[in-house]
């Protein structure tokens, strides 16, 4: 019997060598089941043995960035011209063997900046503590990769992530996986499905085991859509790119690299000399998505120096977590002023999705001090 990795090489080697076409989709969509079944196989053995413990990186501040890219683009030199880290560069590959946290400002947010050990091809497969820098990436807010003029296979990087589960600039499928002991398997739709018509649904879905229960779409799904909702352990984060060493390139070199790399829009930065480093900075802020909202006392103008910084889609609920512990406890609703609410001073609930630069008053039950 072929190791399971052994079995994965070879499942991918038949896909490779498939045409795509009508009549073959059923069987690769199979065969792509069979390797995400395989590849979670893997995982679970890696865990079993003590593999995929990671490293105990501690998060702090309002969001957290991982540097991804090859061994020695500069990584470890970028986050130290970003931010106030000392690591360690170097001449030679593997210089960072532990991941390193910078702090950075950004408009009143502070972000996290994770410089990790260079990926290598294979990393995905447990290479040059692969699989270690790979749980750390899961659990980021935001991927920058990072490549340089001698290191330009983004989409081995990429390759790399989607293998772990990593899901980039993308949102969980929307189909709801219900498994149950007995009574066979519904599989049943809101949309007409395009991609998995012919049984190709069903095959998938027996290739993860699960005989029993309902799967329901909510839109015309891909295979690989479909797989990844039977998978259950995706994260899907955001990424952005930045071309390091750029002051080696010239302008048509840039516009060369530049066209390879959609539908990521590259900053062409410079560790060394500073080049767009703060157009980088700017650009991660803005990808981060931060929500910024203000906290106005009852009767008094709301504190315009000192936001409460948030993520977008944060709720009043997520707002009461910064607050003080009593304002959390007799809260009873909120007024809202600001791009969220329907009219000035709209009461809502802890449910409420707040938007940037909201003013939010928390009202509180009877009997409680009002909040200073
Ligand atoms: N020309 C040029 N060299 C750079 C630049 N940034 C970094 N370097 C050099 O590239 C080499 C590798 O830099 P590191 O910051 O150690 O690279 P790394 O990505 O952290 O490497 P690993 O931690 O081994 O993965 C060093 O010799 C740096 O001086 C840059 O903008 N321009
Ligand atoms: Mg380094």
């Amino acid at each position: 019997m072929a190791s399971i990795e052994e079995q994965i090489l070879a499942l991918e080697e038949e896909i490779r060598s498939t045409q795509y076409n009508k009549a073959t989709q059923r069987h690769i969509g199979r065969l792509r089941a069979k390797i995400a079944v395989l590849r979670l196989e893997r995982e679970a053995r890696a865990k079993g043995r003590g593999g995929a413990v990671g490293y105990a990186v501690r998060k702090s501040g309002h969001a957290t960035v991982g540097l991804v890219g090859y061994p020695s683009v500069g990584k470890s030199t970028l986050l130290t011209r970003m931010t106030a880290a000392e690591s360690a560069t170097g001449a030679y590959d593997f210089t960072t063997v532990s991941i390193i946290p910078g702090m950075l400002r950004w408009r009143g947010a502070s972000i996290q900046i994770l410089d990790m050990p260079g990926l290598v091809p294979g990393a995905a497969r447990g290479r040059g503590r692969g699989r270690e820098v790979l749980s750390v990436v899961r659990s980021v807010d935001l991927v920058l990769f990072l490549i340089d003029p001698d290191h330009t296979n983004l989409r081995g990087l990429v390759q790399e992530l989607e293998g772990s589960g990593v899901r980039l600039n993308g949102r969980p499928p929307k189909i709801v996986v219900t498994p149950s002991e007995r009574g066979g398997l519904t599989i049943s739709s809101t949309v007409r499905l395009t991609h998995l018509a012919g049984g190709l649904g069903t095959d998938i879905a027996r290739e993860f085991g699960m005989h029993n229960g309902s799967i329901v779409f909510r839109e015309d799904a891909t295979a690989e859509q479909m797989i990844d909702a039977l998978a259950g352990n995706r994260v899907y984060i955001p990424a952005i790119l930045a071309v390091n060493k750029s002051e080696l390139l010239g302008p048509a070199e840039r516009r060369k690299l530049a066209a390879e790399m959609p539908p990521f829009v590259p900053w062409f930065v410079s560790a060394k000399t500073g080049e767009e480093i703060e157009e980088l900075i700017d650009g991660i802020g803005r990808a981060l998505r931060f929500l910024r909202v203000y906290v106005k006392p009852p009767g008094r103008p709301p504190d315009r120096d000192e936001p409460v910084i948030l993520r977008d889609g944060s709720t009043v609920a997520d707002l009461l977590d910064r607050l003080p512990v009593d304002l959390r406890r007799s809260f009873r609703a909120a007024q809202v002023w600001g791009a969220s609410a329907r009219f000035p001073g709209q009461t809502v609930g802890r449910d409420h999705v707040l938007r940037d630069e909201d003013v939010v008053t928390v009202v509180v039950a009877r009997g409680s001090r009002a909040p200073t």
